[in-house]
């Protein structure tokens, strides 16, 4: 078999790569380890920067995102017994997001690509990469799949970035000392926004999926179980850390899923060797405080769409060459503001009495200076796209 990319891993930066080099007249095949079920079903970002929605409408993939996609104009910071809102309409006049589940993203994706005949292929076994400097070629399930390019898409734990030599790439790591427990529960959002809580307690976040389902994360020790969290444990803590506000009521209802994330950052430099280009959560990562995740992996494939489209069709390879430069700095500023919500708003057993107070006059700051809450929403709604 032959294809002009390989792509590893069906999550939403191979699936949006292969759709917008279909676009371009550009053939892939799409190998993803878990079923097309699987992938459906996980649970994951439901925040959409502006430019992610309009990647997605002006590449046909919109529909139903503009249809049941929930626009939201501001969020809420919850501290010290008050709500602040940071209203993006004044701040960031003409942006927004979208909460709209990754998941929704994905199906809109697979239907999009198996509609225009594309290869998809789920519960594909032992995806191994070879020869990536020159001549590659991909095998699985005793097949051969010969490439002009692969684009390793298939996250943080694939197979992609350990195929590159050792002493090639270099890697940029944090840790956070806490994990986020996250839940789905069927019940209507308590609140309009997103309500983002710092709290002795721990952080709480506040969000949603639908008018009738909400989604809500909890910050947990680094090794906390899910078996630890009983229902009831999650809605008490929940009413703890959210319940702080007058005339506030969290209402309760069946939780429908469970999973605990750890807290990390993480750069790969370069994103690409040889003819191996890595795109999303395979050559990076950030803490989901500040919601970056999916817009960023949406923003690589932009990047790798147009430069794979300079080389099959003008024979170029400058953009290619320059493709991880190109997508790095828009990387670093995600994993700067990411660290910057996730420190402003978690407790760290480390602090001590100075440090938390350095931390609720920083609060203090974003919420009372429209310049600081200006840099917060900036960064919040996204950056424009390259
Ligand atoms: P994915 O989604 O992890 O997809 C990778 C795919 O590759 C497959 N795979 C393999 N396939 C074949 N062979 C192998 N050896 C393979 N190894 C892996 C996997 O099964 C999978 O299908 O990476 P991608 O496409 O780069 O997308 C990145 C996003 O998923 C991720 O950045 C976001 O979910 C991060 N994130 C958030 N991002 C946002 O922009 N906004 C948010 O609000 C947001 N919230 C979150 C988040 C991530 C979270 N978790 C669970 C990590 C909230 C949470 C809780
Ligand atoms: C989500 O709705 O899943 C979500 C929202 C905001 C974040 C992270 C996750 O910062």
């Amino acid at each position: 078999m032959r294809t002009q990319v390989g792509i590893i891993g069906a999550g939403p930066a191979g699936l949006l790569l292969s759709h917008l080099l279909h676009l371009r007249g550009i053939s892939s095949v799409v190998l993803e380890k878990r079923s097309r079920d699987y992938v459906e079903r996980r649970v994951r970002a439901g925040v959409l920067e502006q430019g992610t929605v309009d990647t997605l409408v002006e590449a046909g993939v919109g529909g139903r995102l503009l249809r049941e996609g929930l626009p939201h104009h501001g969020i809420e910071l919850r501290y010290g017994g008050a709500g602040h809102r940071i209203p993006f309409e004044k701040l960031v006049p003409g942006r927004a997001i979208t909460v709209y589940g990754q998941q929704e993203v994905v199906k809109d994706l697979i239907a999009a690509r198996l509609e225009a005949g594309g290869d998809v292929r789920f519960e594909v076994e032992d995806v191994a990469i070879h020869s990536p400097e020159d001549r590659p070629y991909l095998t699985f399930g005793g097949e051969r799949l010969d490439c002009d390019v692969i684009a390793g898409c298939d996250g943080f734990h694939g197979v992609s970035r350990p195929s590159v030599p050792p002493g090639v790439l270099r890697t940029y790591e944090r840790d956070y000392p806490f994990a986020w427990l996250g839940i789905l529960a069927r019940v209507a959002p308590s609140s309009e926004e997103l309500i983002y809580a710092r709290n002795e307690r721990g952080f709480a976040l506040h969000s949603m999926r639908t008018p009738e389902i909400s989604r809500f994360y909890l910050q947990v020790p680094p090794d906390a179980d899910v078996a630890e969290w009983p229902d009831e444990r999650i809605w008490a803590e929940l009413k703890a850390r959210l319940e702080t506000v007058p005339g506030f009521a969290l209402t309760t209802g069946e939780i429908i899923e469970k999973g605990v994330t750890p807290m990390r950052g993480f750069v790969t430099e370069p994103m690409q060797y040889g003819r191996l280009y890595l795109a999303g959560d395979a050559a990076h990562i950030v803490p989901p405080t500040g919601a970056k995740g999916l817009n960023l992996a949406v923003a690589d494939v932009r990047v790798l769409t147009e430069a794979l489209a300079a080389f099959f069709h003008d024979g170029s390879t400058g953009l290619l060459d320059g493709y991880s430069e190109a997508c790095l700095k828009r990387v670093w500023r995600a994993q700067h503001f990411s660290w910057w919500m996730t420190t402003l708003l978690h407790t760290f057993d480390s602090d001590d009495d100075y440090g938390r107070r350095l931390q609720l006059s920083h609060l203090d700051y974003v919420t009372s200076s429209e310049v600081a809450a200006t840099t917060l929403a900036e960064n919040y709604v996204g950056l424009p796209f390259p």
